[in-house]
C-alpha cells in the first residue's frame, strides 16, 4: 500500500513536472501559446476545417496528417453558419472575390457541414481545398488547406512550403531612403497636412512613408506621379494602377509603408479612407497591408465587387491564399471607411477592425497568423533596416478601364505592450 501510495506521488509529481515543462515550452514557444489560448471574445471566433473518423475528435486538416477514404471533413465549430460551398483547385481569379465565385464541388447546407471526399477522382499531386463558409449575418469566411494526393489518401503536410523566391536577400533595396529611415517608432502618425520627409509624391512632397514594398514581378514599385499630398485638404491620394500583390500577381504599384519592430510590440495600423471614387464593381479596392512582402501579408481593404462594396480582409502565405472573410455589402453613402489592423507577436494573431461613414469602429474578424509576420526569421532582415516586417496603405484599380483616385485621411502606427498570457496558467500552478 505504502509503496503504491509512493509511486502515486512519484507519478503525480513527474505529471506535475511534465505540465511545467510544457508551461515553459509555451512561454518559449509563443505559437503554442496562441494555439492553446486561441481567438477570444464576440467577433474574433474562427472556423476551422477539420477531419476525423465519424466517432473520433476532429483533428484541424493541417495537423491531420492525411484523409483516407473513411474520412470526411467539416467545418468546427458549426454555429453561425448557413452553408459551405467546397472548392478543389479552384482558379485564383475565383478566389479574388471575397465570397469565392465558381460551380463548387459540394455545398453543405446542415450542420456539421461534412463533405466527403472523392480520393479516387483526385490527380496525385498538389491539390488545395477550399471551404466558402457562408455565414447567417452575411459574411463569408474562406479557408483553405492543401494537400497532396497518393491514390487513396491525400496527405496534409501542413503549410504551402516556401519557395526559393521567397527567400529574400537579406540586403534590402531601401532606395531611395537610406536603410536607417526605414524603421519608424511608434507611435507614427501621418495626417498628411505638412511635408513629413520620408518618399516624395510628385511634386517633391513628403509623404512620411518610408518603405514601398517591391513587386515580385518587377520594377521598383514606386511611382511618385501617382501620389498626392494634398496639405490644404489633408489627404494623400494615390492614383491607381492594376497592379496587385494577390498570389501569383505580386504587382502591386505604390504599396506605401514603415518599418515596424513586429516582435516587440502589438502594433496597430489605422487608416481612414475619404471621398470614395465611383465603385463600379471591378474589384477597384484602397486599404491596409501588413507582411513582409508581396506573397505573405494581410490586407484589409474596402472593395468594389459586382454586388456592392465590401470590407475584405485577407492573408496570403507564401503565395498561396490562407484565409479570408468578407462583410456583406456595405453604404459608403456617408463618404468614408476607418481600417485598422492589430498585430500581436504574443497571440501570433491578427485582427481587422472597420467603421463606416464616421460610426463606431467595431471589431471585425481575427486570423491566427505564422511567426514570420513578427519578425521571427532573422535571416531574411537586414541589419541595416532592423525589421522584416512592414505596413502601411495601397490602392489598385484591377479590372477597371481607366484609373480611379483614392484618398487616406491619415496613417497611424502605434505600440502596446505585449501581453504575456504564458505567466498567468505558471501562478495558478504554482498555488
Ligand atoms: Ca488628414
Ligand atoms: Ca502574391
Amino acid at each position: 500500500m505504502r509503496r503504491g501510495a509512493t509511486e502515486s506521488i512519484r507519478r503525480q509529481r513527474a505529471r506535475a513536472a511534465v505540465l511545467l515543462l510544457a508551461l515553459l515550452a509555451a512561454m518559449i514557444l509563443p505559437g503554442r501559446v496562441s494555439n492553446a489560448a486561441g481567438p477570444v471574445g464576440p467577433g474574433t471566433r474562427d472556423f476551422a476545417i477539420v477531419t476525423g473518423l465519424p466517432d473520433g475528435l476532429p483533428t484541424p486538416l493541417a495537423g491531420a496528417g492525411a484523409i483516407r477514404d473513411a474520412s470526411v471533413i467539416w467545418i468546427s465549430p458549426a454555429d453561425g453558419i448557413e452553408q459551405v460551398r467546397y472548392f478543389i483547385d479552384p482558379a485564383s481569379s475565383n478566389l479574388e472575390y471575397g465570397a469565392v465565385r465558381g460551380k463548387p464541388v459540394a455545398v453543405a447546407t446542415e450542420a456539421p457541414f461534412a463533405l466527403q471526399l472523392d480520393l479516387e477522382s483526385l490527380s496525385h499531386g498538389p491539390h488545395t481545398l477550399v471551404a466558402a463558409i457562408d455565414l447567417a449575418d452575411g459574411r463569408t469566411v474562406v479557408k483553405t488547406a492543401r494537400g497532396e494526393a497518393r491514390g487513396e489518401s491525400l496527405v496534409f503536410a501542413g503549410e504551402a512550403a516556401a519557395t526559393a523566391a521567397d527567400a529574400a536577400s537579406p540586403l534590402a533595396d531601401c532606395a531611395p531612403l537610406a536603410c536607417s529611415q526605414v524603421k519608424v517608432a511608434a507611435p507614427y502618425t501621418l495626417t498628411f497636412d505638412s511635408d513629413r520627409g520620408g518618399l516624395e509624391d510628385k511634386n517633391g512632397v513628403g509623404t512620411g512613408f518610408t518603405w514601398v514594398d517591391k513587386p515580385t514581378a518587377g520594377g521598383t514599385g514606386y511611382i511618385p506621379a501617382n501620389l498626392e499630398v494634398n496639405a490644404t485638404a489633408g489627404v494623400l491620394s494615390i492614383t491607381t494602377t492594376p497592379g496587385i500583390a494577390f498570389l501569383a500577381e505580386n504587382n502591386q504599384d505604390n504599396a506605401l509603408g514603415v518599418g515596424i519592430d513586429a516582435a516587440r510590440q502589438v502594433s496597430a495600423l489605422e487608416t481612414r479612407l475619404v471621398n470614395f471614387p465611383a465603385m463600379t464593381g471591378e474589384l477597384e479596392q484602397a486599404g491596409l497591408w501588413y507582411g513582409t512582402d508581396d506573397d505573405n501579408y494581410l490586407k484589409l481593404v474596402v472593395i468594389s465587387e459586382p454586388e456592392g462594396p465590401r470590407i475584405q480582409f485577407v492573408e496570403e502565405r507564401n503565395g498561396a491564399l490562407q484565409q479570408q472573410v468578407v462583410t456583406p455589402v456595405i453604404s459608403l453613402a456617408g463618404g468614408s471607411a476607418q481600417l485598422r489592423l492589430r498585430a500581436d507577436p504574443v497571440r501570433l494573431a491578427v485582427t481587422a477592425y472597420y467603421g463606416l461613414n464616421g460610426g463606431a469602429l467595431q471589431e471585425f474578424h481575427t486570423f491566427q497568423t505564422p511567426p514570420e509576420l513578427f519578425n521571427s526569421d532573422s535571416s531574411i532582415i537586414d541589419p541595416a533596416v532592423g525589421t522584416g516586417v512592414f505596413g502601411g496603405v495601397f490602392a489598385s484599380d484591377r479590372f477597371l478601364q481607366g484609373v480611379a483616385v483614392f484618398q487616406f485621411d491619415y496613417f497611424t502606427l502605434t505600440a502596446e505592450a505585449p501581453v504575456l498570457r504564458a505567466f498567468l496558467p505558471m501562478l495558478r500552478f504554482g498555488q
